[in-house]
């Protein structure tokens, strides 16, 4: 339950942290869907904080972690307006932008309740660093940021770290060798696609949500768009073929909602520039939906 159902929502206009332009765009493509009319109309108490984007001039520096530090002022005033957010009592709902946000979102979150858990539905594991990166996109690197598994510097601005052992990442299926060691030795719960054919969603959310609630106060859930299958969510940098059905996304935002105490969402990576039709954001905005519990008439 979403208590009283007070929410902030906050647009991240950043693309610094994705090889792929356009996905900057994406919160104004997910508001242009009505969602918070439409949560309006189902009785939710809204403010929308508006949106933060990086400063310009923008230079990308460091190869292995491009233009760090215009992420991390962007993700520094993102934290505060999270913080803000939660200071209000209104579960933070922040539109991306590149997953590389979720560096100040989920600090705000950690911060505030100093134990959370994390449910990451992601075709990747954004789990590399400055060392391991294949890419230096930010965007990769987030999940182990915030776990305190480097790089610092993204989350120089927050105190508090995840404990991996309460992270869990659903719809993985293209995980970097060197990444896939890292989540390994940190204790980090990974169920790929094929494990969600194997167990069936339900069981594999249900260890989802015990993972990351142990000895937690409630889980921060955060969505990439490009865990669905691209035939159903085109408008992504990053797809990978094989995806989670639309079904199951629903099926996931739902249930840790129901089932666990979510203090947080992220739904990132929606990029309107290589979508069809607007459905990406379309149903970027239902899984919003769904994570609140909106029904929509
Ligand atoms: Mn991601």
């Amino acid at each position: 339950m979403i208590k009283d159902k007070r929410v902030a929502v906050i647009g991240a206009l950043m693309d610094l942290g994705a090889i792929c332009k356009g996905v900057d765009k994406g919160p104004f493509a997910v508001r242009k869907t009505g969602f918070i009319e439409k949560l309006r109309n189902c009785g939710f108490d809204i403010t929308d904080k508006g949106d933060v984007a990086p400063h310009k001039p923008r230079t990308a520096g460091d190869t292995r972690m491009r233009y760090e530090k215009e992420i991390n002022e962007a993700n520094a005033r993102l934290y505060i307006e999270t913080m803000a957010a939660h200071g209000e009592g209104r579960i933070p709902v922040v539109v991306g932008g590149d997953h590389s946000v979720s560096a100040g979102s989920v600090s705000a979150s950690l911060d505030v309740y100093k134990k959370i858990g994390i449910i990451w539905v992601d075709a990747h594991a954004d789990f590399n660093d400055d060392k391991i990166t294949p890419t230096g996109n930010i965007h990769g690197m987030p999940l182990s940021a915030v776990c305190g598994c480097g790089p610092d510097s993204l989350v120089s601005f927050s105190h508090k770290r995840a404990d991996p052992k309460n992270v869990v990442i659903i719809g993985a299926r293209s995980i970097d060798p060197l990444e896939r060691i890292k989540l390994t030795e940190n204790g980090v719960t990974v169920f790929s696609v094929d494990d969600i054919l194997s167990l069936g969603i339900e069981k594999v959310v249900d260890k989802a949500i015990s993972t990351a609630a142990k000895n937690t106060y409630g889980i921060h859930l955060s969505f990439d768009m490009d865990a669905l299958d691209p035939e159903q969510a085109p408008g992504v940098g990053t797809p990978v073929p094989d995806g989670l059905s639309v079904g199951e996304a629903e099926y996931i935002c739902n249930t840790v909602r129901e089932k666990s105490r979510l203090v947080s969402v992220d739904v990132v990576e929606t990029n309107p520039l290589l979508d069809r039709d607007g459905l990406t954001a379309e149903l970027a905005a239902k899984l919003i939906l769904c994570c609140l519990g909106a029904k929509e008439s």
